[in-house]
């Protein structure tokens, strides 16, 4: 492959500006050889032809595989909670993708904050179209292989965000966690049978008729602090919710506040933008101006004064439920049917009426942000909102909480909120197939530089089962974020509410004795720009069997996950592109540990064991069991895999801003 490094950036047309890039580049004249550049029916155009083997990974959170080609992709952050392969968007727009072929390969960023289309031999399975209405900067990045190329990226857009480490424990979410009873209830369960935990998430539930930085009357704003407190004492955090949308109600303080300093989003008359989201009519602040950010995130002292440490931002794409002009014309459209026969309404143009309400184009277009003293449609914008909304969160919290890290993490998102927040993955659904998503999506948002992230175990939506909770169990025992979170109106997903539930515990058990290994992994990913997941063709590029493979993974250099995706499966299929050490840990703490050749074999793995592979001249350290990441003891780890490899540890306070980290060998 390629020896010599390059970043190149070209631009076309003239982009709106975004918070992604770090590192200067010089704008280079012409034209970068990879693309064709043509300006089409009001679109700008990059075209290329590829060949049978080109392969494209990246693109961060989006639907399909890890090889992205196949399929067309659209970067326009939306609330959907139907992640299902024939979706184009999702809540994220990471344009970061690798191409490989035929012996050479290069890095592709698309630098914009708006809407892009990326057909990867869909129209035409020869050719790649990249397409946009307004401009944007192209960086083409060359280096020696995909690995290589995307941490040449992660320099160009900063160090990735670092938690704090109680947030690699376990995390237990609802929606409907709506009392102190509850959520001691959920504690007590949890605690009772031997579940270590670290946080317990507070959904809207928490606040005051949906109004952000406020707590239920009569139930979370008596003594809020004690309870917090209360929580700490048994290891717990609470970690409470912030929706993007404020809600529009005179006698709400942070509402009065914005609207008098003309804090938020305005339509081009200069009126506030009003839209509908859990609170009702809502309001929806202005971030992208620096002193709007300040005030948003001076708002979150309500919380953190009362021992708060972490959060997650939600709804920030923003999700409109309809904008108060769409309802009203929605209304007089609706009146016409009154005086139709019902025999002959036009049901579909109905639906398709009211279905078209939510997350309109045109209410984005209606509304926008002051940036440099003008006035710009949010739709051109769109992708970057969700980004400098908690960007407002982090730069708060600097103040709120100086020198100390804080939890938090996000919804919407684009490349450079991974330098102050991660994110998870949304609205999943309890169903076998978002097993697959969230394999196929972790080395791209790895990419993108987002290294604190999962998805939500059990799945969001639907009704989850025993035994899917528990496949998802064992994939999340590998990803920093590892929360169970589930919508109201499913079946009850906390683990402890199934049969059997000493199983489950002996998983999330675990999971804390990899937290030595896991947290290494992710401090030595952050400071040297690396992935922590990668696709195995990363690492066996001469193997053309590992280089298919989707449903393997590497977690840092020493392990590699073959997680169950099928019901009623006893284990699966796994190929080793090498020799490899199969560990499996076991419900009552012993470690099963076997030399397994290279090639396909059938792989047992049963409900109750973490099952996972160790490269041949690697180790990795174990820690004993521990009830949440304070009691983890980190003196007394040992060494399982190639013992005699060692392993370097990387640790640190877990805490502090600019903690020093210490390596020490094993
Ligand atoms: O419209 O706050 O993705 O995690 O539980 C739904 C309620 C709003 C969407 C989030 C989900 C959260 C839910 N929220």
């Amino acid at each position: 492959m390629n020896n010599k490094e390059s970043v190149r950036r070209y631009r076309i047309g003239s982009p709106y500006s975004t918070d992604a890039i770090v590192q200067d580049v010089p704008i280079s004249e012409g034209m970068s050889e990879e693309f064709g550049l043509i300006k089409e029916g009001g679109l700008w155009h990059l075209k290329r032809d590829m060949v049978p083997s080109t392969k494209i990974y990246g693109l961060g959170e989006s639907t399909r595989g890890i090889n992205k080609r196949g399929w067309e992709y659209i970067s326009n952050n939306t609330d959907d909670w139907n992640h299902s392969e024939d979706h184009r968007s999702l809540y994220a727009s990471h344009n970061f993708f690798v191409v490989q072929e035929e012996g050479r390969c290069f890095g592709v960023f698309i630098d914009t904050p708006s809407i892009i289309k990326f057909d990867f031999g869909y129209t035409d399975s020869r050719k790649m179209d990249i397409s946009s209405q307004n401009g944007f900067d192209l960086y083409i990045i060359e280096t020696a292989n995909p690995r290589e190329i995307s941490r040449r990226f992660r320099k160009l857009i900063g160090p990735s965000y670092i938690p704090p480490r109680y947030a690699f424990g376990y995390g237990q979410s609802r929606w409907g966690y709506d009392t102190k009873e509850k959520i001691r209830e959920v504690a007590n369960s949890l605690q009772g049978s031997n579940f270590p935990v670290d946080m317990i998430y507070l959904d809207i539930d928490y606040m005051d008729g949906f109004r952000d930085f406020t707590l239920q009357k009569g139930e979370f704003d008596q003594d809020f602090p004690d309870f917090v407190k209360e929580m700490k004492e048994r290891g717990i955090h609470l970690i409470p919710i912030i929706d993007a949308g404020i809600k529009k109600d005179e006698n709400f303080d942070v509402y009065r506040e914005g609207e008098q300093k003309r804090y938020f989003c305005t339509k081009e008359d200069g009126s506030t933008f009003v839209g509908a989201v859990w609170p009702g009519l809502a309001v929806f602040p202005d971030v992208f101006r620096p002193e709007v950010r300040a005030w948003f995130g001076d708002q979150y002292h309500i919380l953190t004064d009362a021992g708060i440490d972490g959060f997650w931002n939600d709804m920030n794409e923003p999700a409109l439920f309809y904008s108060k002009d769409q309802m009203q014309d929605l209304q007089n459209y609706l009146a016409q049917y009154a005086k139709y026969p019902v025999d002959s309404l036009p049901n579909f143009e109905l639906e398709g009426k009211v279905g078209a309400i939510k997350n309109s184009p045109n209410d984005y277009q209606s509304f926008g942000h002051q940036i440099d003293g003008r006035w710009v449609s949010h739709f051109d914008v769109h992708n970057e909102y969700g980004s400098m909304l908690t960007k407002a969160a982090a730069e708060g919290m600097e103040k709120l909480r100086p020198g100390q890290r804080i939890l938090l993490f996000s919804r919407a998102s684009s490349i450079g909120a991974h330098r102050f927040s991660g994110i998870w993955t949304g609205d999943n659904s309890s169903w076998w197939s978002h097993l697959d998503l969230i394999m196929h999506q972790l080395p791209g948002i790895n990419m993108a530089g987002f290294l604190f992230t999962g998805c939500d175990l059990g799945g969001f939506g639907k009704d989850t089962t025993r035994e899917l909770l528990v496949r998802f169990m064992q994939l999340g025992t590998w990803t920093p974020l590892m929360r169970n979170h589930s919508s109201s109106g499913t079946r009850r997903q906390e683990p402890y509410a199934f049969e059997d539930n000493q199983d489950l515990a002996a998983l999330v058990q675990h999971r804390y004795r990899l937290v030595p290994y896991l947290y290494s992994t992710f401090l030595k990913a952050a400071k040297e720009d690396d992935m922590m997941f990668r696709p195995l063709a990363f690492d066996y590029p001469q193997d053309p069997i590992a280089c298919e493979l989707e449903d393997q993974l590497m977690v840092g250099d020493e392990v590699m996950i073959a997680p169950v995706d099928k019901q009623n499966a006893t284990g699966r299929i796994v190929y080793l592109p090498e020799r490899m050490i199969r560990i499996s840990l076991k419900p009552d703490g012993t470690i099963e540990s076997e030399k397994w050749d290279k090639g396909w074999r059938w792989n047992n793995h049963a409900l109750n064991e973490t099952v996972f592979f160790i490269r041949e001249g690697k180790a990795i350290p174990l820690g004993k069991p521990a009830g949440n990441t304070d009691e983890i003891d980190v003196e007394n780890l040992e060494l399982i895999g190639d013992a005699k490899a060692g392993y370097e540890l990387w640790w640190d306070d877990g805490i502090s801003s600019h903690a020093q980290i210490k390596k020490r060998a094993l």
